[in-house]
């Protein structure tokens, strides 16, 4: 019912070959299912029963029926009306569906818990992955639930503190590579192919984005069948924005929705080969030699899956847009204040984009906008301190506390 294809030529694989990138022609993968079966099957399912999580929609999955589900309780985050920030922002109905309420406190877990299964049920005793942090943090953690080995390629500084001490204490062996994001994913890449035994995990597999679709799965099924007009999402390596798209098509296909969403990405200026392309309304990208922003996240120069992204904002009738580092650490604050979620920069990025696409009208003031926050913000607690206001420090007597917070003292 479900195979592997390539995005450019089609040529299908079967769900249990391990290939990454098509033999044919280089391009990458995605799974496709007969959808008039899965169709059949979903009318027999009792799916709309369970919990809001990544599992209710098992049966939109390529896992096999009888393989064991490695899980930490993913998915299922909330879907916040944020109309505090919504009216400062001059939008009526503004939403975050907030990702850091994951296991490991991002996005990845909903990936990850299917690839990590798909490697389970492949019998693979290895996996790895290339990681700007919360990708590494996340695969540690299954790989460590499952019994597996982890090889985790980070770049040498580049990580926030949070993500590493994730990767480290579920046991993976950290690699810190001199280089960037992009350079240690053509090491795993190439690690993977010299080595069959290593099971590669970035988005590049496609089972990770199928266990990402259910972020739009979850908006749906969220806000009872009704579409949001716009979603805003976060883009680093592309497979997210992807991913979600995927799944809003997937549940029109199956007749569970009636229309879709205008998917939106948002790149930090200084790693945005993305957002520069759909400004200049290129079919290519133009990878980026040093990708630079404070949202480390995202700091990467040559996204792998560009052309799905791509494909998704032309298809859906979205758009691309950059944030500089302090227009996405301001989101950051607002988002925080005034409607107490807290997340990291790459995910306030979201939040930066809409306030900027709203300033030219690009966002109609009326329509109804998720951004997705990808992460959460203890995750680079450093950034957070850094950028905020410094506690004061005064002796522990009362006096001192009351004349610094401007509290007139009561007379005893
Ligand atoms: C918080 O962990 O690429 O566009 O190696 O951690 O799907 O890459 C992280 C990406 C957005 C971008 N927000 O998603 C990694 C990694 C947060 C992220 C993204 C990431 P993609």
């Amino acid at each position: 019912m479900s195979y592997q294809a390539c995005i450019s030529c089609g040529r299908k694989y079967s769900v249990d070959d391990v290939v990454y990138t098509c033999k044919e022609c280089g391009d990458i993968l995605e799974i496709r299912y007969e959808y008039s079966v899965l169709m059949d099957k979903l009318k027999r399912s009792s799916w709309k029963n369970l919990p809001l999580s990544v599992w209710r929609y098992r049966d939109f999955m390529p896992i096999s029926g009888s393989s064991k589900i490695i899980s930490l309780n993913e998915g299922g985050t909330g879907l916040y009306p944020c109309r505090k920030l919504g009216s400062i922002l001059g939008i009526k109905n503004l939403y975050v569906k907030n990702e850091g309420e994951n296991p490991t406190g991002s996005f990845k877990d909903r990936g990850m818990t299917v690839g990590v299964s798909k490697a389970v049920e492949l019998g693979v005793k290895m996996v790895a992955c290339a990681s700007t942090g919360n990708t590494s943090a996340s695969l540690a953690a299954y790989a460590a639930k499952a019994g597996l080995s982890c090889i985790i390629l980070i770049p040498s500084g580049g990580v926030a503190y949070g993500k590493l001490a994730q990767a480290i204490i579920y046991g993976a062996k950290v690699v810190q590579i001199r280089g960037n994001f992009d350079q240690a994913l053509k090491m795993v890449v190439k690690l993977s192919e010299e080595h069959k035994e290593v099971y590669l995990l970035n988005s590049i597999n496609p089972f990770r984005i199928e266990g990402q679709k259910t972020i739009a799965y979850e908006i749906c099924d969220q806000l009872d069948g009704q579409v949001p007009d716009r979603v805003i999402v976060p883009v680093g390596n592309a497979g997210n924005i992807s991913a979600i798209w995927k799944g809003f098509v997937e549940f029109r296909t199956l007749n569970l929705i009636n229309r879709l969403p205008k998917m939106t990405g948002i790149q930090a200026e200084g790693a945005s080969p993305i957002a520069m392309a759909v400004k200049k309304g290129a079919e290519f990208i133009m990878p980026i030699e040093k990708p630079e922003t404070i949202a480390s996240a995202i700091r990467i120069g040559s996204p792998v899956s560009w052309k799905k992204a791509l494909r998704a904002i032309k298809d859906s009738g979205g758009t691309a847009e950059t944030v500089t580092d302090q227009e996405i650490i301001e989101a950051q604050k607002m988002l925080a204040r005034h409607e107490g979620i807290f997340v990291e920069p790459a995910s306030a990025s979201s939040i930066a984009g809409l306030k900027k696409l709203l300033s030219y009208g690009e966002i109609d003031r009326d329509e109804v906008v998720v951004c997705v926050t990808t992460g959460h913000g203890l995750k680079d607690p450093d950034t957070a301190v850094k950028y905020c206001e410094k506690p004061y420090e005064v002796d522990a007597n009362i006096d001192s506390i009351e004349k610094i917070l401007g509290l007139s003292s009561v007379a005893a």
